[in-house]
């Protein structure tokens, strides 16, 4: 039901990737959607239904946001991919003009409780609202991505338990046939399709995955699997393979991730794009990030104290609110407590993608990184 604009002079790519910058791996540079442009690094909160939980559009700009991450699995189940189609799409849907990333649905169905049954052809399983059957195959999860019209879709992929080589095997196979069906099965010229990387911790199954995508020419690469449970050393080792595969002049998305120190760790060894339901869930529970270490806001320790979250924040939380004033809310179980929490988090996570990629602008990305990881050490108790 997307309707084609019919513009004849739609540029072929629907994306462009600048690089402006190099400091030792870390890039820096830009990623033109037709939704706008996104300097990279570039962090990217999770809608997952279609909302950026408690914080409306108007705030995410206002924030600094550059791209929203939404998932096809919950906007399938509700409210519908086609009834979102019929609403102009997910951008005019949430009423964000900026760019929208939407996972193909494989992650979410595979980390669903209970039936899910995968095959060659795709995998059937259970709704977790009602128990109602459904299948996805490539085609559908393409279909169901080209209805909510995101900028940036992934391909339909299996995400194994990281360590162990015969299930990646397997699971390797079926993702590349997948990713072949959702290249054919894509049609919509203004979206680009990722591929996604995977094959667990295994350097040979991921030079395998990374030379098969690369091979069907995705204007950009996810990778997929990691930090899953496995080891640090382990994830970093294979960013750095990934770093050395991938095409320099594609983007590389690093799904599902994370923390302060994974943003420059991963940075440091070549990724561009990142998401991460942190900030927001961790907010709701009460706690606020900073540079130099988590505050639980619960903490009876705060009951009177005046500072703010973070002194040296700029966000609007910290610019009006305490640390008293936030956690009386949380105590008696505001819900203003979650959304101030939440805007002073994701704040955090934008401000720092735009310091590191300052750094890496200006040649001093080393500096940046060993102060990121001396605080953090400080903090290792
Ligand atoms: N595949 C997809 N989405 C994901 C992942 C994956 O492997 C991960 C793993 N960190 C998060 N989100 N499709
Ligand atoms: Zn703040």
């Amino acid at each position: 039901p997307w309707q084609s604009s019919g513009d004849e002079t739609m540029r072929a790519e629907p994306i462009r990737f600048t690089l402006l910058a190099r400091d030792g791996r870390a890039r820096a540079g830009f990623l033109d959607t037709p939704h706008g442009r996104i300097p990279t690094p570039c962090f990217a909160p999770v809608g997952t239904q279609g909302a950026v939980k408690t914080v409306p559009a108007w705030d995410l700009e206002a924030l600094g946001a550059k791209l929203i991450l939404a998932n096809t699995y919950h906007l399938y189940l509700r409210p519908g991919d086609e009834r979102i189609a019929r609403l102009g799409g997910l951008h005019r849907f949430m009423g964000w003009d900026g760019p929208i990333l939407t996972d193909s649905g494989g992650f979410q169905i595979f980390s669903l409780q209970g039936l899910r049954e995968v095959d060659d052809d795709g995998v059937t399983f259970r709704s977790h609202l009602d128990g109602s059957l459904h299948r996805f195959t490539p085609e559908k999860a393409i279909r169901i991505q080209e209805n909510l019209g995101a900028d940036l879709i992934m391909c339909l992929d299996e995400c194994p338990p990281p360590l162990d080589y015969d299930y990646n095997v397997r699971a390797l196979e079926r993702t590349h046939r997948w990713a072949e069906r959702c290249r054919a099965a894509h049609t919509r010229p203004d979206q680009a399709l990722f591929g996604i990387v995977q094959g667990g911790v295994f350097e040979d199954l991921r030079t395998r995955s990374a030379r098969f995508l690369i091979g069907l020419d995705f204007p950009g690469y996810a990778i997929g699997g990691l930090s899953v449970g496995e080891p640090k050393a382990l994830t970093y080792r294979v960013l750095e393979l990934m770093d050395a595969l991938l095409p320099e002049e594609k983007p590389r998305y690093l799904m599902g991730v994370g923390t302060l120190l994974d943003f420059v760790e991963a940075v440091a060894r070549g990724v561009d794009l990142f998401d991460c339901v942190m900030p927001t869930r961790v907010a709701r529970h009460g706690t606020a990030i900073t540079r130099t270490g988590r505050l639980n806001l619960r903490n009876a320790l705060y009951a009177e104290d005046p500072r703010p979250i973070d002194e040296t924040c700029g966000c609007p939380t910290c610019g009006r609110f305490s640390r008293a004033y936030l956690r009386h809310l949380f105590n008696v179980g505001e819900p203003l407590a979650m959304y101030l929490t939440t805007l002073h988090n994701l704040y955090t996570m934008f401000r720092f993608m735009e310091d590191m990629r300052q750094a890496i602008l200006e040649g001093r990305f080393a500096e940046f990184r060993a102060a990121v990881l001396e605080a953090h050490a400080a903090l290792a108790p």
